[in-house]
């Protein structure tokens, strides 16, 4: 018996064994969620489709969320296969590599605008593909996306990436009530910095991992293992009256001020 029992869920954003969701997925699955995957690329999908494979899944497709065909492609399998969803994981982002150092001040047009696209926008853009086939659930529906404290506070060198977080928490409230009438309860995760393939070549990563397990409450990181444990609250009926929220699994990082 587990919590997610005969729930059906769609998990955006697995590179390798070291992404966010997978660890996610592994949870969910070990609570006994299907699960289907999407990878970006040809290059990503000989990572993904083992992993994948390993947890049982059958639906294994391409999504680069710039593309509404893709996309499209994706909720199409979904219904047939499915007819119906019941989780939808959201933790992708992307900005180039030249807009997450020096000042914010320099962002190019192109940069603004791809960084909000890949990580704002999609969640816009998979939420209204995800709808109807959320419609009518039993326990109704969860969406979740994986944001970062540079929305709300600058942190150094996250520059774009901090505008389009704060884009996507903003999504997230007003997706939250718009789907909310369906019973699709729409949620963000806030973990704190977690070595992944999306930190690698950021400048004083390591700088940053010290001083968050230095000063956090806990003294520690963050694991993905954490944010897992709240994204099968967030997707089970746990969470049945929690929507529009942000839940930071940071340690407690962020309540902090002079310490
Ligand atoms: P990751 O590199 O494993 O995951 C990022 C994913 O984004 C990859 O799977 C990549 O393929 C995907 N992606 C990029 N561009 C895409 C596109 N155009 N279409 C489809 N997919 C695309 O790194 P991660 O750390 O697991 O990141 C997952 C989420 O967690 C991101 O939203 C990230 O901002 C967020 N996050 C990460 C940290 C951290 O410190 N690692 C902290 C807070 C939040
Ligand atoms: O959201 C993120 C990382 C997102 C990200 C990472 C990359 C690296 C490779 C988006 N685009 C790219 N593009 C690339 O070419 N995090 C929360 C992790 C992160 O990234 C930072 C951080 C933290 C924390 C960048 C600067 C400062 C802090």
């Amino acid at each position: 018996m587990g919590l997610l029992d005969g729930k059906k869920g769609v998990i955006f954003g697995v590179a390798n064994d070291r992404s966010i969701a997978w660890a996610i997925a592994r949870k969910l699955r070990g609570e006994g969620a299907d699960l289907a995957f999407t990878y970006l690329g040809d290059a990503m999908e000989k990572r993904v489709r083992p992993l994948a494979e390993s947890l049982g899944s059958e639906i294994i497709l391409p999504c680069d969320v710039t593309i509404d065909a893709e996309m499209d492609a994706v909720f199409e399998v979904l219904g047939e296969e499915w007819g119906g969803l019941d989780i939808l994981v959201h933790s992708l982002a992307f900005a180039n590599k030249e807009e997450l150092k020096g000042d914010f001040a320099n962002t190019s047009r192109e940069g603004f605008a791809l960084a909000m696209d890949v990580s704002a926008f999609s969640l816009v853009a998979l939420s209204q593909r995800a709808r109807p086939l959320m419609q009518g659930r039993e326990d109704g529906a969860s969406i979740m996306a994986m944001t970062y404290y540079g929305a709300e506070k600058v942190v150094k060198n996250y520059n774009v990436m901090g505008v389009a977080k704060a884009a996507l928490e903003a999504s997230v409230t007003y997706l939250a009530e718009d789907l909310g009438k369906e019973n699709i309860r729409v949620n963000s995760i806030s973990p704190g910095p977690i070595k992944t393939l999306a930190a690698m070549g950021i400048s004083d990563f390591k700088a940053m991992l010290d001083e968050v397990s230095g000063r956090a409450p806990l003294r520690r990181n963050a694991t993905q293992d954490d944010v897992a444990g709240t994204a099968v609250y967030l997707a089970s009926s746990l969470s049945s009256g929690v929507t529009g929220e942000n839940i930071y699994v940071d340690c407690g990082y962020n309540i902090l001020g002079i310490s």
